[in-house]
């Protein structure tokens, strides 16, 4: 029999690494999820064990009619699904745009329109840029750099017009560079940790864009999750159209990552140096003080055991999470 008391999640961009780890949070705390996924960059096999539980839609948030009746007796929405990557929007502004403004348009309205509590959204700490100040504090004025930067803005912009304009409450959360199990290491745009760990427990050279100082807030996927949960249960007058950062309040650079890893992998070799992406940003660190007074939020799991977890799930895939780690290939470079 449903219980009463439970409240419907749609995540979007379930089956991606974050949405998948959301389904499943949502899942153990007791709440019914649906998900709605056009696979572009999320697989199946990341819910295949909760399939069963879970209302799978199969569909574009570029069509409206699917993202209408998703909305339906929804409570809360997750939003994560993106195109999440700086060099593929370089690449690609369009698409960029389209997968993440005018989804996030589309998901939107519907939203309003099935008078859904709240919109939480995955922001990106890109939205900061290259301004000087570290850390980076959601008051300082945005500086985006890439199109994709540009893009997760303006969905940000969106989100508080809509809670504005028609009372929709909506949360930012601004992800810095999240990472662990499930993270998709074999495409060229796959974030670095993925791509770095999976490359390193086959014996194979990653390779460096720049010259491996730039520095990331890494942040492991659990702290995003939980600052997720927490974003739908926080008092609208505290959260609502408001942004965050989603962070651990600490940063490595790529240099100081390669060895640590080179010590949890067992890798031996070394590593590559190539021209440095254009778009990049060289440093990122958050101040995560809103997000601990007005969420309740503190990051529980730190870099080190973040990396940890995380090599121990790629080990345990068969074939290194199923596929051949990113080749270093086919992303536009400053020079
Ligand atoms: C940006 C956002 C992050 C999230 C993400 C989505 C910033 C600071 N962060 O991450 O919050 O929204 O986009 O994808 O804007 N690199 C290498 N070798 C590789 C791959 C990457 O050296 O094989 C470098 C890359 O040039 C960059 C760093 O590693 O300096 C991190 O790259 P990433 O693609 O993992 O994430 P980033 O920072 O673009």
């Amino acid at each position: 029999m449903m219980n009463l008391l439970m409240a419907t999640y749609l995540i979007t961009g379930i089956a991606g690494f974050i949405g998948s780890s959301l389904a499943r949070a949502v899942l153990a705390q007791g709440d019914q999820v649906r998900g709605i996924d056009n696979l572009s960059t999320g697989k199946t096999e990341n819910i295949a064990e909760i399939m069963g539980r879970v209302d799978f839609r199969e569909a574009d948030l570029l069509e409206i009619q699917a993202v209408q009746s998703a909305c339906v007796g929804v409570d809360y929405v997750l939003h994560q699904a993106a195109i999440p990557s700086v060099p593929k929007s370089v690449l690609d502004p369009l698409g960029s745009n389209r997968s993440n403004v005018d989804a996030t348009v589309n998901l939107l309205v519907a939203a309003r329109d099935a008078k859904v509590k709240r919109v939480v959204f995955a922001a990106s700490s890109s939205a900061y840029g290259d301004t000087p100040t570290l850390p980076k504090h959601e008051d300082m004025p945005p500086n985006p750099i890439s199109p994709y930067a540009v893009a997760k803005l303006a969905s940000e912009y969106y989100m508080i017009s809509f809670y504005r304009c028609y009372a929709l409450e909506t949360v930012c959360l601004r992800y810095f560079n999240i990472f662990g199990p499930r993270q998709d290491p074999t495409s060229p745009y796959s974030g670095v940790l993925a791509k770095f760990i999976t490359q390193m427990l086959k014996g194979e050279q990653p390779t460096i864009f720049g010259d491996g100082t730039q520095s990331r807030d890494f942040t492991y996927v659990d702290n995003a999750v939980e600052a997720n949960l927490l974003a739908c249960r926080a008092p609208a007058g505290e959260v609502a159209g408001r942004v965050f950062n989603v962070a651990t309040g600490q940063r490595a650079d790529l240099n100081e990552t390669f060895r640590v890893l080179k010590k949890l992998t067992g890798y031996t070799g070394e590593v590559k140096y190539a021209p440095e992406r254009a778009g990049d940003v060289k440093h990122s660190l958050a101040d995560t003080s809103r997000a601990e007074n007005y969420l309740g939020y503190k990051p529980k799991i730190d870099f080190e055991e973040g990396l940890q977890r995380t090599i121990e799930w790629y080990r345990s895939q068969e074939n290194v999470a199923g596929g051949r780690p990113a080749p270093d290939l086919g992303v536009p470079s400053r020079i």
